[in-house]
Order: C-alpha cells, then structure tokens, then sequence
C-alpha cells in the first residue's frame, strides 16, 4: 500500500484544501482517514478553514474567466489527458478506492473505468453541446439559442463511490466550461487528494489555472458553505435524503440551482415467468455488491407467490456460497461497511425488522476474529417483511434484503413504488406485456428501470438519478450536461424595420 500511495503522492499528512500542486496548510481540522478494511491509519488530512474556503473560492472565479474561453473541444481535449491519466493510475487508485472505501479491488477497477468511460463521453460532449434554431415569426429575423457555462459547480460526494461521482459531474462540467470546487466524504478524503494530484498535473502540464479544479475537504459546514455561497450557481450533491434537503433548502433559498441525487430503496419484481438462473445473480449482486451501500442497492424483492418458496431457498443457498473478508483479495464477494457507525445502523435495522415482526431467513451477525478486527465487517441477510413496515420504507445502508410476495402485477407494481424514494428498479420476466406494462407510465416511478437485469451497476452513457425523495436530479450521459449550462435564447434582426411579435404595432 505505501508505494501504491507514493505513486499518488499521497503523504501521511496530506492537505485537505487545493487549487493545485503547491497545496498549502489548511486552517481547519486535522481528519484521520482509517481503513475500514483493517481499521489501519492511512493518513490524515488538514481540512479547510473558512478562510481557506474563500481563497479556494476566489481562486475558481478568477480561473473561470480564462477557462470560459477556451473553445469547448479544446477543454475536451484537456478531459481527454485525464481520461488518460486516469487509464495510468487505475491500479493504484482503484485499490486506494478498495482500501479506504472498502469495496472489493473488481469494484474499485470498476468505479475508476466509471471515471475513464466519463472522460470518452465529455470528449466527444465537448463537439456536441448543441443548441436549437427555431423560425422567426418575424421577417429577416433569426432565433437560435446557445448554451454557456454557468460559473463555479460545487460538487458534494458520498462515501460509496468517492471518486467516480464527482467525476460524472466534474468532466461533463469542465467540457461545459465550469469550474468545479470539491467537497468529498470526510470518510474518504485521500482518494480525493489523488484524484486531485492526478488533475493537477494536466493542468499544469496545459498551463491551465489550477483553480478550474478545487478541492475542500472537511465535514457537514464546508456543505453548508458551498450550499449558502451566491458564488456557487450549482450545487450538485449526492448522498442521504437528510443531507439533500438541506442542500435544496438552502440552495432553493438563493434561487441558485441544485442537482440532487439522493437515497433509494430500489426492489426488483421476481414474476413467475423470471428465469431464475439470470436473475439470482442479479440479486445477489445488487443486494451485496459494495456490501449494499450503493444508492442503487437492491433492497427490497418482490416475488410471485408460486415461486416464492423457490426463490427464497435458492437464495439461501446462493448467501450461503459467500465469501465476505479482505476486500482486496479477489476471491472475496463483500468486504467491510464503510465504519462502525454504519455497523450500529445495521444492527438497530435488524432489531427493528424482529421488532415489527420480520423472520430472517438469512442470518444477521458481526463478523469478529483476527480477519474482521476492523469491526466493520457484518454478514449479508434477508428478511420476510412488509413493505409498509418504517424500516422497510427506509433506506438503510448495509446489506439486508428485504422479501415481500404478491399475486398479481398490479399490485407487485404498486409495492414496488409503494416507497418514498424512487432511484431504480428492476422487472425480470420473460413476459413482454409484463416487462412493458412495468416500463409504461403506469408502470415503475423511478429513474431507472431495468428488465432482466438488476437494480445497480448502470452505464455511464444513460442519465443517472431518481424521482421523490431521491431528489430529481440527472447526471452523467444522456443530456444531463444542460443542468451545468445556462441557455441563452438570441434574436437577431438583420433587416430595416422593427417588426414587433405578436404583431403589436408601436408607431412614434
Ligand atoms: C451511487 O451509488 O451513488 O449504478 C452510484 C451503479 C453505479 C453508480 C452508483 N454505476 O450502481
């Protein structure tokens, strides 16, 4: 691990506010960052001070003059060396991810591809940030509208995918011609001092002003200050539902703008005409994957009555084949929670579903032993509950899955939007009145809907987010680039007269 930290020039006391290579002390905190996979220290961050803050700041207004100007394609150029730097350094950060997130080493590769596959897309984004031409009503007049950059874009990670995230939002904004300012998980801060050290370096090498990449490390106030900054058109944050209502709320306040991607608690239809060998491993993945903390975890399934003994014992014994331990060893399918905190909120949710009347058909336990001295390690379990139980209407982040029966597709659909979030969901049937019903308007409300495959593990070149509590944003493909752009609708009169619209008439 030391030369993997060499490598990305990270010490053991790292300075935790940045506009580039020559980072200075930050005024703020000192932050311990511990694995979660062997409870070691892997170093520690200074956070940012408010004073740190508004230089960090200053310094992203004074970059945007310039980087506003550079041609959209050159930017994408500039996308495509970290693409490039990023395909260099993908070992070593994809384990810095895996150790300090404690994610398995094939989901730390995976998280950083996320941010390589990006970069492509903010390449070729950068030839195609299109605006419409519409038809004058009035004569010897042309309409068109352009998109420019909006300014600074804070960016508000969460701990689960602490780099690939941010660059979702920090590619497609820099194409855009934004400048970005980072606030990372204080529970994941040296994966973003390297991805950092990595962009600094393409700056640098293109003599860009490093403060079109900022980075402000420190907990829930360094939040509050990007949210309440006017300087800060953008607010684009990921993580609880807590989190981003605040955010919202006090972006909202400003009028300025929010892009949230928040909580889900996303279920998987089971019908009785799912071919049960594609969809075990669907669940189980999802269910598992990154120990169930992605926010497209699947938590809940939804099964057929007639299948449903079936399906609850074939994933008895799917659980029972798994390996949980040392994330970085690649015969491991789960590794640890992300600390012990996440641990006691697994173990008050498995009180609470024996409390509301829950029967386990998986067991819940905290690991313990030489291999688990982290604490943090806890074991994958599933429950027959009710959907309308509290704790099932909540999203809690650890892996327990939840098994609810139905009889008809109505009603599997309507248990399946039965949640106040609405992130992503799944259908796997063989049936194609059943999976389109489940695609149409009446069917799914969430932002992802997926047929025969699972809940999690989405393509960057589709928009990412969710409706309800999820909060409504898109990031990432499709055209989720509009939300770091202002339109400007322009009309131009090339002729000698002033026509007016809707044909007023206006004589002096
Ligand atoms: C998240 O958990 O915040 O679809 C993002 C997925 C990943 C991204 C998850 N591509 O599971």
């Amino acid at each position: 691990m030391q030369t993997i930290l060499e490598t990305l020039r990270i010490s053991s006391t790292n300075h935790g506010i940045s506009t580039g290579l020559a980072a200075w002390e930050g005024r703020g905190e000192e932050l311990s960052s511990f694995s979660p996979v062997d409870g070691q220290l892997i170093g520690k961050v200074h956070a940012a001070s408010r004073e740190d803050y508004d230089t960090v700041i200053g310094q992203a207004q004074e970059a945007f003059k310039t980087w506003r100007l550079v041609p959209a394609p050159k930017r994408g150029d500039i996308v495509r060396q970290m693409g490039e730097q990023l395909r260099k350094y993908k070992t070593e950060l994809g384990t810095l991810v895996s150790y300090e997130m404690g994610k398995s080493l094939q989901e730390g590769l995976g998280e950083v591809q996320e941010m390589i596959d990006i970069c492509d897309f903010a390449v070729g984004l950068s030839r195609q940030l299109y605006g419409l031409t519409m038809h004058s009503e009035r004569p010897s007049h042309r309409m068109y509208e352009q998109w420019h950059p909006l300014g600074i874009v804070g960016i508000i990670s969460a701990f689960n995918f602490p780099v690939a995230v941010w660059s979702w939002n920090s590619m497609l904004a820099w194409v855009c011609g934004d400048v970005c300012v980072w606030k990372p998980s204080e529970k994941t801060p040296l994966t973003a001092v390297a991805c950092q050290n990595i962009i600094q370096e393409v700056l640098k090498t293109n003599d860009v002003p490093e403060g079109v990449s900022g980075l402000i490390i420190g907990g829930r106030e360094v939040g509050e200050w990007l949210s309440h900054d006017e300087r800060v058109p953008l607010v684009s944050a990921t993580g609880s539902t807590r989190m981003g209502k605040s955010v919202g709320q006090a972006v909202g306040g400003r009028l300025g703008r929010s892009l949230l991607e928040l909580g889900g608690n996303n279920a998987i239809i089971i019908s009785q005409h799912a071919d049960l060998p594609l969809a075990i491993p669907a669940i189980v993945f999802g269910a598992v994957g990154t120990a169930g903390q992605r926010c497209t975890s699947t938590r809940r399934l939804i099964i057929h009555e007639s299948i449903y003994e079936d399906v609850k014992q074939r994933l008895v014994k799917a659980y029972g084949q798994l390996r949980i331990g040392n994330p970085l060893d690649s015969n491991i399918h789960v590794g640890p929670l992300i600390d012990t905190l996440a641990v006691k909120n697994y173990q008050s949710a498995v009180d609470e579903v024996r409390i509301a009347g829950g029967t386990f058909v998986v067991e819940p336990g905290v690991l313990t032993g030489a291999d688990f001295a982290s604490g943090c390690y806890v074991q994958p379990c599933v429950a027959e509950v009710e959907n309308h139980w509290p704790i099932v209407q909540h999203e809690t982040f650890a892996p327990i899955l939840y098994l609810i029966k139905y009889s008809t597709l109505d009603e599997a659909i309507a248990l399946q939007n039965g949640v106040p979030q609405g992130l992503s969901s799944a259908i796997f049937t063989l049936n194609v009145r059943e999976s389109e019903l489940f695609l149409s308007q009446a069917g799914s409300d969430c932002g992802i809907a997926n047929v025969n495959i699972g809940t999690s593990g989405a393509e960057i070149g589709g928009a990412f987010g969710g409706e309800k509590e999820t909060g409504g944003g898109r990031e990432s493909g499709s055209d989720a680039w509009r939300a770091y752009m202002r339109r400007q609708t322009n009309t131009i009169n090339y002729g000698t007269t002033l026509p007016l619209a809707q044909g007023i008439k206006f004589e002096i």
